[in-house]
């Protein structure tokens, strides 16, 4: 598979001279300055795509081409909003760039309670914790019902937190949740936004009788629409699947296993409707065999994220390092490198480990975590081509 590298523009605090130096071959990319359902237009991505060769990069990957709240609610302004992302499509294929990360989750791009658990080795990663995330709903978010989505055990833990979490506890778990995971993938809420507490509601509030049906059709409805501009172009869209692969907040979620891939797969059955396999957010679903997955879907996977979890009975799970844990990385590396060599993969997510401490990395996109991973990543892969060969 070919290495490619997660870079958040000319503003990240990792430098493209510092990837080529491990390995990166091709960049993981969007024009982030850009906002959510805007046109990206081609001198922008003709520029952007100039400065990432001239560092001896290429730019492989579009993640992501954010699609916008209305398209996924089916608001009265989607069709002009699916005309906007056509346009950026069209305008991706004329610059060359043909493979695009998107997701279709509601409101929250992705979820963790704690950005910096501690290891017992000094080293940190991102977790979630089920009981905090429930107080949060419950407590801080105020979510009518939000507690019978809760199981007693759950519930009594939410009760202590009720007791112990401070304000400034309070706070770090906003930051956490809507916060410090959002703004930097052009999620909904950025940094120093006010009341994003209050601003989170009325997204929620946005999908009031939205079931799992109705999101689903929203997406054939999208993917129908963008087809036509995809195969003129080739280019192949891969959705993420949801992260983390189970229910939260009384959203319907459309991309969690093995049913969900088949639906939105067969729905759209085109071969530029494929799939971005996650090996870490399937992984953190007790429905999720992920070595088999990628066997099944290895011919509608367009791009692979290589990560892994590990999942504790009370619920929570924990972004393991990338040779241990549910993820299964070194089956799931051999799967693709036999049946679909050729794709990109990027080291998703990585710990904290001691220079990454205190540099500003968005949280999982560390650079030693990363670069450590990834050589063990790159070990394997070589490993199993000799074996191929
Ligand atoms: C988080 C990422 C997600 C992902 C998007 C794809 O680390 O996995 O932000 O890029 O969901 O659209």
């Amino acid at each position: 598979m070919e290495k490619t590298w997660r870079w958040f523009g000319q503003k990240d605090k990792i430098k493209l001279n510092m990837l080529r130096q491990i390995g990166v071959e091709g960049i993981v990319s969007a024009l982030h300055d850009i906002p959510n359902g805007q046109v990206w237009q081609l001198d922008a991505i003709q520029e952007y795509k100039q400065y990432i060769e001239s560092h001896g990069l290429r730019w492989s990957v579009v993640e992501s081409l954010p699609v916008s709240e209305a398209i996924k609610y089916g608001g009265e302004d989607r069709d002009s909003l699916i005309e906007n992302y056509i346009q950026s499509l069209e305008n991706l294929g004329k610059a060359g760039i043909n493979t695009v990360c998107y997701n279709f989750m509601p409101v929250l791009d992705w979820a963790r309670t704690d950005l910096f658990y501690q290891w017992e080795d000094g080293a940190s990663s991102l977790y979630f914790d089920k009981a905090k995330f429930a107080y949060f709903e419950i407590h801080i978010l105020k979510r009518e019902g939000a507690e019978n989505d809760y199981k007693a055990e759950i519930l009594q833990k939410v009760e202590e937190l009720k007791n112990t979490m401070t304000e400034e506890d309070n706070n770090d778990l906003i930051d956490s949740i809507i916060v410090k995971t959002q703004g930097f993938v052009n999620g909904n809420i950025k940094e120093g936004d006010l009341n994003p507490v209050e601003k989170f509601n009325n997204l929620l509030a946005l999908y009031h009788g939205i079931d799992k049906n109705q999101l689903r059709e929203n997406m054939k409805y999208f993917l129908e629409k963008i087809m036509p501009v995809c195969e003129q172009w080739n280019i192949q869209m891969c959705v993420h699947p949801d992260d983390p692969p189970f229910a939260l907040l009384g959203l319907p979620r459309i991309v969690t296993n093995e049913e969900d891939i088949d639906w939105f797969l067969n729905a759209v059955d085109n071969p530029h409707n494929g799939l971005t396999f996650c090996a870490g957010s399937l992984s953190a679903g007790l429905q999720n065999d992920v070595p088999k997955l990628a066997q099944k879907y290895a011919s509608r996977t367009k791009f692979v994220h290589l990560r892994s979890t590990n999942i504790f009975e009370n619920g929570d799970f924990i972004e393991a390092t990338h040779l241990s844990g549910r993820g299964k990385l070194i089956d799931v590396i051999r799967v693709f490198e036999k049946e679909n060599p050729s794709l990109p993969m990027r080291v998703d997510h990585g710990r904290l480990l001691t220079d990454d401490v205190d540099k500003g990395y968005h949280p999982g996109y560390s650079f030693l975590g990363r670069m450590l991973a990834l050589g063990q990543i790159e070990g394997v892969m070589a490993t199993i081509q000799n074996e191929l060969a």
